[in-house]
Order: structure tokens, then C-alpha cells, then sequence
């Protein structure tokens, strides 16, 4: 019998590692994931997937951890998702944000290099490495200027993982995913803050929505349609480093009125702004150009910017009238 292409994700209890382990299982995939030991169950997003995992102890920070688990698993694939990924957190903690997010990606390429040089590797870069943006639309050969510890970080990680292609010939391929959301989305992030804000005022839990720069403008696509895109570069003979992104940028007041529309409210008469939420440093606009990643890879994202707010919007819906009901 032929073994089963075998996949580990890192950052699998993450929003993007759960939709690529549930992409990866539909594609036949044995699936392992990473994740670091915490006192309290991490796996909310992957629990209806851990019959069908794979789970092993590891961490960023740990080099030996790194390389047993890809001796454990054996993997033909390696995507790397764990990072500290929430922009505000890095300037509060810009020194872990450069461990985990930028040194934890030399740590687990040099993993690679040392346990199997044939596994393939994904890393997730981001459209945070243009910041201030120098041109737009953002291509594959746009200049990076980052406005966080965060986009510093990613910035350093895609350059090792371009250098550890170049040095040893790794099949290593970065994905400069622009931002994108659902309803597995973090609270934190703008597009959940708002969907989950406009669930909590319909149902009466809330009188307002506070928020930070309504005029930041974002090119949002949905997390579901961007892991099929990790995966795609991962197929190809040579490595590639890939633009995913919907080639259209709204502001966070769009995100707010289609939200608020949806349930028959004025975002108006509820969002405030609260300049605890503004940055030291902001990204003001941002709007990626896929066509290289149609050319090789086939990619286009198929859901609307208007469709994914209303999902992120019913999602919550649900979810905070079952909390409601239960007396939360
Ligand atoms: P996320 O929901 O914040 O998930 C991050 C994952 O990283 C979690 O599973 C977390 O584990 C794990 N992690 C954090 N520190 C770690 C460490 N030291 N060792 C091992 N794992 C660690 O992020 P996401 O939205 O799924 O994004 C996935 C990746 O894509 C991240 O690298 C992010 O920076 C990048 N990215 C995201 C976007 C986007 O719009 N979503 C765009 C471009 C790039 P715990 O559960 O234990 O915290
Ligand atoms: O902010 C503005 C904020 O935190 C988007 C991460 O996945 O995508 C994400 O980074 C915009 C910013 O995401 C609030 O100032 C206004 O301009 O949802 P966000 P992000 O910083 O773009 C990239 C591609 C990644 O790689 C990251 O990992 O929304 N904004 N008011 C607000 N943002 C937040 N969080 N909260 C507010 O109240």
C-alpha cells in the first residue's frame, strides 16, 4: 500500500491551520499538527477534526522540539502558520514577536535542512511586509517597508526562507497572503470585532462598538479560499513566492455599514471611535495584484468581499443567540 502524502502544519489551532488540516484531509492527507502546551484546551478550532489528526508537542522556541517532531511525523510537507500574528501585540511584546514570528522561522527551516532537505516548505508571509506601501497595486516584486515589529518580523522571515532556498536548494515557498478572515477569525482582528460587535448589539448585549481608524483601507479575502492557495505552490516542481490576495481594497468603514446593513441597523448610530485602538504606526492601504499566482498556480479567490462580511455577521449571530440561550 502506498503511504498517504503526510502534511504538518504549525500554528494548527490557529484560524488558518484548521481550514488547510480540513483541505489537506479532503485531499486524502495524513495530517500532523504542532502546538505548544498551554493550561487551558487550545483545540476549539480543531476539535472536530481530532479523530482524524495527528497532534504532536513542539514550539517555535525549541529547536529540539522542531526537529523531533519532523522525525516523529516524517512529513513530505511542512506549512509554517505558527506566529505571533496580532499587529498590536508586537509593539507591546516586540522582542518575543521576533523570536516566534522572525527567528522561529530559522529554527524550523534549519530543522528541515537537517532531518529531511526533500520536504517541502510553506511559509506565510504577508502583505504587512509592504506597510508603507511604495507602490500599488502590491506585486511579487513591490519593496518591502513594514510598520510593525510584526511586518519586521515577517519581512525577516520571508528573506531566510528565500535565503535557505538559494543556499541549500530547499523546495521552500513563501505565500504573501494579504489579510484574510471568517468566522474562525480571532476576536481581536477588526473583521471578527465587527461581526462579533454587531451580533452582540442585535441581540441586545451592546450598546456600542468601539473601534480604532475607520479609513484604513484592506484587500480582505476569506481564509477558506487562501489554504487552497498554500497548498497549490507546495504542488509545483520549483518553489515560488506568491502574491494571494482579491485584487480589491474597502475601508474598515465598508466592513462596518455591510455589517451593520445586514441586520437591519446603521453602523452610525453605533460604532465610536476609541483612540486606545489606533496604531503607533499605521498601514493605510493595501491592495494586492494576484495575476502571478493565476499564471502558475491557477488561483482566484471565490468569495466576495459583501458575501464574507454577511457569513462572519451570521456566524456570529448564531453563535452568540446559542450563548445567549445558555445564559452567557
Ligand atoms: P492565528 O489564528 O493567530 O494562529 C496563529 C497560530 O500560531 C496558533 O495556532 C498559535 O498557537 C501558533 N503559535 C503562536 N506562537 C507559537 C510558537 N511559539 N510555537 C508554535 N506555534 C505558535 O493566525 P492565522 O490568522 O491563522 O495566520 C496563520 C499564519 O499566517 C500566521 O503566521 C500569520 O502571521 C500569517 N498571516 C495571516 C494572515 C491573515 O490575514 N490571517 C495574513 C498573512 C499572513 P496557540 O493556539 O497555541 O496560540
Ligand atoms: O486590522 C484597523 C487597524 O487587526 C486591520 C493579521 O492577520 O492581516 C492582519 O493584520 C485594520 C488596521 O489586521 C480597529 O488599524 C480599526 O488598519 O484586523 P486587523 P491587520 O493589522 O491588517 C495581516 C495581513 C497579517 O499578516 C496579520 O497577521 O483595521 N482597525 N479599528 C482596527 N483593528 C483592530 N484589530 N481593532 C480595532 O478596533
Amino acid at each position: 500500500m502506498t503511504r498517504p502524502r503526510t502534511a504538518l502544519i504549525t500554528g494548527i489551532t490557529g484560524q488558518d491551520g484548521s481550514h488547510l488540516a480540513e483541505f489537506l484531509l479532503s485531499k486524502g492527507y495524513r495530517v500532523a499538527g504542532m502546538v505548544r502546551r498551554a493550561s487551558v484546551d487550545q483545540s476549539e478550532r480543531i476539535a472536530h477534526l481530532l479523530d482524524h489528526i495527528e497532534l504532536v508537542q513542539g514550539d517555535l522556541l525549541d529547536p529540539s522540539s522542531l526537529s523531533k517532531a519532523l522525525s516523529d511525523v516524517e512529513p513530505d510537507e511542512v506549512y509554517n502558520l505558527g506566529a505571533m500574528s496580532f499587529v498590536p501585540t508586537s509593539w507591546a511584546q516586540p522582542v518575543l514577536t521576533g523570536e516566534f514570528t522572525a527567528l522561529g522561522v530559522t529554527r524550523i527551516l534549519e530543522a528541515v535542512r537537517v532531518v529531511n532537505p526533500k520536504i517541502r516548505f510553506y511559509q506565510a508571509s504577508s502583505s504587512e511586509m509592504f506597510g508603507k506601501v511604495r507602490e500599488t497595486p502590491q506585486t511579487e516584486s513591490t519593496p518591502f517597508h513594514p510598520r510593525s515589529p510584526y511586518g519586521v518580523a515577517k519581512a525577516y522571515a520571508h528573506w531566510i526562507t528565500v535565503n535557505y532556498r538559494e543556499s541549500y536548494g530547499l523546495h521552500a515557498s513563501c505565500g504573501i497572503l494579504f489579510n484574510h478572515e471568517g468566522p474562525r477569525r480571532g476576536l481581536e482582528f477588526v473583521s471578527r470585532k465587527i461581526s462579533n460587535g454587531v451580533a452582540r448589539i442585535k441581540m441586545g448585549l451592546d450598546k456600542e462598538l468601539r473601534l480604532g481608524n475607520l479609513d484604513a483601507q484592506r484587500d480582505w479575502g476569506y481564509a477558506g479560499d487562501y489554504v487552497r492557495a498554500m497548498w497549490l505552490m507546495l504542488q509545483l516542481d520549483e518553489p515560488v513566492d506568491l502574491v494571494i490576495a482579491t485584487g480589491k481594497t474597502h475601508t474598515v468603514r465598508d466592513f462596518c455599514r455591510i455589517a451593520f446593513e445586514h441586520v437591519g441597523l446603521r453602523y452610525e448610530d453605533y460604532v465610536t471611535l476609541d483612540p486606545k485602538f489606533l496604531r503607533p504606526a499605521e498601514v493605510d492601504t493595501l491592495l494586492g495584484d494576484a495575476s502571478l499566482a493565476k499564471a502558475t498556480i491557477g488561483w482566484e479567490p471565490e468569495v466576495s468581499f459583501p458575501d464574507l462580511v454577511r457569513m462572519m455577521v451570521d456566524a456570529d449571530l448564531l453563535r452568540v443567540s446559542r450563548l445567549k440561550a445558555m445564559g452567557h
